[in-house]
């Protein structure tokens, strides 16, 4: 067995290379959202349109040295926010060590991430099935994090109609995957209004905030 099982009972392997961290983020939680507040008035969420003239139904926005965007010309990763024609914001400290604490918890090391996106989903929106593979190299896995109401992750294979399984991400969860799982097809089915008040946060309502952290360039 090893070290980290003992210490984190709420590690599980959902494929391989790949683990849930069950509320991995919780005891980040004031740091992150204080330092969220300052990112989202620096660079504001906003809906990117894809190659196809699509909006995205979550909204999105970034910070680190580079920030995931997506516009008619197709999605890259780019070092200035269109919107504002500024650096996105640093990435925080506090952000910068949850996404390192996570990915050593899941037995990676020197994971040294460059961008953070910031997807925010209202009831009714989310993500289809997609790969993440903008990013120059695959050894480095990425780190997720969910803030906010429930949401169900799809989590498939390594072609686009391989069978998905459902997973449930609740406040505080990390998900942190690589190496053989790094190309996996995976997607956010569409919120649910939530049934109890019990998943309702104070400051993100009826909300989802997801972070997910990779080394792009
Ligand atoms: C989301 N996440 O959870 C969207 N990608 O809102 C992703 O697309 C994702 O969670 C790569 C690795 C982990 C993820
Ligand atoms: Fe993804």
């Amino acid at each position: 067995m090893d070290l980290f099982s003992t210490i984190l009972p709420n590690k599980q392997e959902i494929s391989k290379d790949a683990y849930l961290l069950k509320g991995f983020a919780l005891v980040y939680e004031p740091a992150l959202f204080a330092d969220l507040a300052v990112i989202l008035k620096q660079a504001p969420l906003r809906q990117m349109m894809t190659k196809m003239g699509f909006s995205l139904s979550a909204s999105m926005t970034n910070c680190g040295a580079l920030g995931w965007v997506s516009d008619r010309s197709g999605y890259r990763y780019d070092a200035l926010d269109s919107l504002t024609n500024q650096p996105w914001p640093a990435m925080p400290v506090s952000f910068k060590q949850l996404a390192e604490s996570a990915a050593i918890a899941a037995g990676f090391k020197n994971f040294q991430p460059d961008v953070c996106l910031i997807n925010q989903y209202k009831v009714g929106a989310g993500m289809g099935l997609h790969q993440d593979k903008n990013e120059l190299d695959f050894s480095q896995p990425i780190i997720s994090v969910s803030l906010g109401i429930p949401a169900v992750f799809l989590f498939g294979g390594l072609q686009r109609n391989d069978k998905t399984m459902k997973l449930q991400l609740y406040h505080g969860d990390v998900v942190v995957w690589g190496g053989e799982s790094r190309l996996k097809f995976h997607g956010i089915m569409p919120l649910k209004a939530p049934v109890t008040l019990k998943v309702v946060h104070p400051v993100l309502d009826t909300a989802r905030i997801n972070l997910t952290f990779r080394k792009a360039g």
